[in-house]
């Protein structure tokens, strides 16, 4: 019984990175990096897409692709950056789940204008643990942790922490109200992921955003293929 129940999940883990390989496909052709974008509800994935776009990323064209589980509340928000931004609900369609997959980007790709973009965030719904079980075909995965949600958070959502290249860890303006000991955190996400890079930011003051930033034009330059 155990067994048939893991051989499900690795079935369906298995047609999800069939499709993803095919979204790949696509973007590829276009030649459009992607940046699968995740955290907690509420961590700041919105507040830095705002801070990160508010200017022009050095002519990159940038287009966003958000998930949620239902309404436009975060494409509303970026509406104000006159970018190509694209909402995914995962209800009713989807049956509300928590995360983005393979299967779902794919069906949001004729509303995408791949043409004319060269670097697509995807911005995952907000969740700690099942977005980091699907790929979409992205080319990296960046997580956003709060400075709010404690040391703890590798230790109990690792495969989270592991799967990603980069950790940002925002909301720094918050650390002289807060117990949070960085330290620690680093120390606990060192243990589930050895040496991963790490942004100290804060997407309310703007404080370390240009890392991202120059890490996101670094990412385009080093997987974007020409269209
Ligand atoms: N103090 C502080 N608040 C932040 C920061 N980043 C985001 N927030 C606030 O945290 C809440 C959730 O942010 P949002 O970007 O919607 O998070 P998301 O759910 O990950 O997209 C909002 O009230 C933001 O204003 C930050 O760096 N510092
Ligand atoms: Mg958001």
């Amino acid at each position: 019984m155990h067994r048939s129940k893991v051989r499900i999940v690795e079935d369906a883990l298995d047609a999800n990175n069939t499709i993803a390989r095919a979204n790949r496909a696509d973007f590829d052709c276009h030649g459009v990096t992607v940046l699968n974008l995740m955290s907690a509800p509420g961590a700041g994935k919105t507040t830095l897409l705002e801070r990160l776009l508010a200017e022009p990323l050095e002519g990159i064209r940038v287009g966003v692709l958000e998930g949620d589980v239902q309404g436009s509340y975060d494409s509303d928000r970026l509406a104000a950056l006159h970018i190509p931004v694209t909402q995914l609900n995962t209800d009713p369609g989807f049956g509300a789940e928590c995360h983005l997959d393979a299967n779902m980007v794919r069906s949001a790709l004729p509303s995408l204008p791949l043409a004319e973009i060269d670097l697509l965030v995807v911005e995952n719904v907000g969740n700690l643990v099942c977005p980091a079980e699907f790929r979409v075909g992205e080319d990296a995965r960046v997580m956003v942790c709060a400075v709010t949600e404690g040391e703890d958070k590798p230790l109990k959502y690792p495969l989270m922490f592991r799967t990603c290249e980069v950790v940002v860890i925002n909301k720094i303006d918050l650390l002289d109200h807060l117990d949070f000991e960085l330290d620690r955190f680093l120390y606990n996400l060192d243990a589930v992921h050895p040496g991963v890079e790490q942004m100290l930011v804060s997407a309310r003051t703007g404080e370390g955003v240009e890392q991202v930033r120059d890490w996101l034009l670094r990412l385009t330059a080093r997987t974007g293929v020409p269209a």
